[in-house]
């Protein structure tokens, strides 16, 4: 695909393109350059992480904007940003009043983005499981690297990892993303992870009347449009840690149901395949 954007000249980073290394230093607003870059965090019920997170990110990087898609939550997430934030522009929340779930509030981020003429969008967590500090590396090497439509947060290539989840749930996590390798043919190893920096211009291209899924299942549909397209996607190890505030919202009928537009979305890569076999 690679409809590149513009990339800052210098990057003060000293990085390896491989992404084995990281400088550990924050991309400050200066850095960014020219590059205009969003991060979407979607939470439902976060209140005891959301300050957490959304100081991180600007410490991360201080001269990107944050978008909180926040679904109505109960327990007053949405308010506590906008009372303990309401002096900057640069971070907003958008209530969703009569709609749940990841996938559906990442892709009300990504049109933001879209619509807002952003560079970059960059997707994590509410829950800290995702570290913000990896941030400017995973940014560093999309502007780095103009062919690379996606930057992906990986826990399954070396030098990644997850802590303090059981056996059942990385089993559970790695049957997911094996399924994703194989029968969704796609080319990276962590395909369900959400923490990610997307070029806004490679997702511009994406046909979105043909996503079909809500939840979490987004992420693996994302990549296989991406994979469609032709994108360039590179992985980027990071440590995944379990959360300590909070409750999972992966309960057992979404897993399902995110298993179930799995198995049809690799249906429709097995047609897609056959008809580029016959038309050869
Ligand atoms: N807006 C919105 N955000 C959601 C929804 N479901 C989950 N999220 C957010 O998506 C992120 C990931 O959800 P988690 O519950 O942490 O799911 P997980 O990381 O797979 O599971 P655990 O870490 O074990 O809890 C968090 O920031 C959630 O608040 C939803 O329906 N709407
Ligand atoms: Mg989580």
């Amino acid at each position: 695909m690679n409809a590149s954007s513009s990339a800052p000249s210098s990057m003060p980073l000293e990085r390896d393109l491989n992404g084995q290394e990281e400088s550990g230093e924050n991309l400050s607003a200066a850095d960014l350059g020219s590059a205009k870059v969003l991060v979407g965090v979607c939470t439902f019920n976060e209140v005891a992480n959301i300050v957490t997170v959304v100081e991180r990110i600007r410490s991360a990087l201080p001269g990107a904007d944050i978008l909180v898609v926040d679904d109505n939550s109960p327990d007053g997430t949405a308010n506590v940003v906008r009372q303990r934030f309401s002096n900057l522009n640069s971070v907003q929340v958008e209530v969703r009043e009569n709609e749940r779930g990841l996938g559906s509030a990442i892709l009300r981020a990504v049109n933001h983005a879209i619509e807002g003429d952003y560079d970059f969008f960059i997707n994590l967590d509410a829950d800290l499981s995702h570290d913000p500090t990896d941030l400017p590396s995973m940014l560093g090497l999309s502007i780095s690297s103009p062919e690379v439509d996606v930057v992906i947060g990986s826990r399954y290539v070396s030098g990644g990892q997850i802590i303090g989840w059981p056996w059942q749930r990385r089993l559970m996590s790695r049957m997911v993303n094996r399924f994703a390798t194989l029968c969704l043919r796609l080319p990276v190893r962590d395909c369900s992870g959400s923490m990610r920096c997307y070029r806004v211009a490679a997702l511009k291209q994406i046909d979105q009347s043909r996503l079909r899924s809500e939840g979490y299942s987004l992420l693996e549909e994302l990549l296989v449009e991406f994979n469609r397209d032709n994108a360039v996607m590179k992985e980027l190890p990071i440590t995944f840690t379990d959360r300590e505030e909070g409750e999972s919202k992966l309960t057992m009928t979404e897993a399902f149901r995110s298993i179930g537009q799995m198995v049809r979305l690799s249906f429709s890569c097995l047609v897609k395949t056959r008809q580029t076999q016959k038309y050869r």
